[in-house]
């Protein structure tokens, strides 16, 4: 009996040192200590032993019990703490280590002008509306006071989709719709793609934007025209900006204007960029043409108005010093993350 005690003793604190988890732990304690228990079948064999040999034998079986009892929860310590370690160096985070960097979009250039037009704008009271890019001839041509032999109608100009049917030449298209919506007084601008069937060099394209803007009320003047435009010319060029006022002429504007600003590359003083003029055109404006008032439902007797269009892709060319408008159309990630 005592053999067996002992060799049980070897084998039991042999496989021990083997084992590496908690589940084998727990294995080997119900196996040896449980109620059904190796050490519980041996103290159970004690009856068969002389009765004078039996006390002497509990002690040593009371003995391998709690040794072994001993054995396992130091192991139990030593399996949590190399757990503990390993589980510490697979978390290891190096906080020296760069970052892995996302790529972040960017506005267009394109959107970064006309937001600027917008804020400006809608800081001295504008409306920002939209409107379709497929009109009908009324609102791109008749509305406008365009007539119907106009150059601006001829098929070269105009993407025409069916009869009557077109892409929007201009976003007045869309002014004349809230003409006959709102009542006056009305101050919106529409930014917008348009289109004309133009050739394409490194400053014309069949795609294009405008912002154009509108003012109807009664009482409205040239000078109201005049200080709006200065004040967006100033904000956009600066204050040093010198701005002047040019007549021209447009179907819808009577009487109409262009407006440049002091060259801003050579100060005025006359350059490539301003062909040695020292000014560069920044948009056509002009007092709404009496006609369009009317064709649009409002009284040109009671009110009056004004109206003008900014070329933005210029705008922004210019701006940011791009050499080809087609670069803003071709959407070349290397362009477009230098804004
Ligand atoms: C209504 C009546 C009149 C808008 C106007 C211009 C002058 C103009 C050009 C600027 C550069 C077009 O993109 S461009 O080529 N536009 O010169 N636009 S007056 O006149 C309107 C608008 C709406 C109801």
């Amino acid at each position: 009996m005592k053999e067996k005690l002992e060799a049980l003793r070897e084998k039991a604190l042999g496989e021990l040192a083997t084992l590496e988890t908690p589940k084998e732990l727990e294995e080997f304690r119900v196996r040896l200590l449980g109620k059904k228990g190796e050490i519980t079948e041996l103290l159970r064999g004690m009856g068969a032993l002389p009765a004078e040999e039996r006390p002497k034998m509990g002690q040593l079986i009371n003995q391998l019990r709690s040794e072994l009892e001993t054995a396992l929860s130091e192991r139990e310590q030593n399996i949590t703490a190399l757990l503990k370690e390993k589980r510490l160096k697979e978390e290891t985070l190096d906080v020296t280590l760069p970052g892995t960097k996302t790529k972040e979009g960017g506005l267009h250039p394109l959107n970064i002008v006309l937001n600027d037009l917008i804020d400006i704008f809608q800081s001295m009271g504008f409306d920002v509306v939209d409107g379709p890019e497929v009109e009908t001839e009324h609102y791109c041509f008749e509305a406008l006071n365009v007539p119907k032999d106009h150059p601006a109608r001829d098929m070269q100009d105009t993407f025409y989709l069916a009869e009557n049917l077109l892409l929007r030449t201009q976003t007045s298209a869309a002014q004349a719709r809230t003409m006959e919506q709102r009542k006056p007084p009305i101050r919106i601008i529409c930014p917008g793609r348009v289109f004309r069937a133009d050739e394409v060099d490194a400053t014309h394209s069949p795609v294009f934007h405008q912002v154009e803007g509108l003012v109807v009320d009664k009482g409205i003047t040239l000078c109201d025209l005049k200080g709006v435009l200065e004040q967006f010319a100033h904000e956009i060029y600066g204050p040093e900006t010198e701005v002047k006022f040019r007549p021209s002429f447009f179907p819808f504007t009577e009487p109409s204007v262009e407006v440049d600003v002091t060259c801003s590359e050579c100060g005025g003083k006359g350059c490539r960029v301003c062909k040695g003029t020292g000014w560069i055109e920044i948009l056509g404006a002009g007092m709404v043409h009496p006609r369009v008032l009317a064709g649009c439902g409002i009284d040109p007797e009671e009110y009056t108005g004004f109206a003008f269009g900014i070329g933005l892709d210029r705008l922004t060319t210019t701006r940011y010093k791009i050499s080809d408008i087609r670069l803003l159309f071709e959407n070349d990630q290397r362009f477009l993350e230098q804004f």
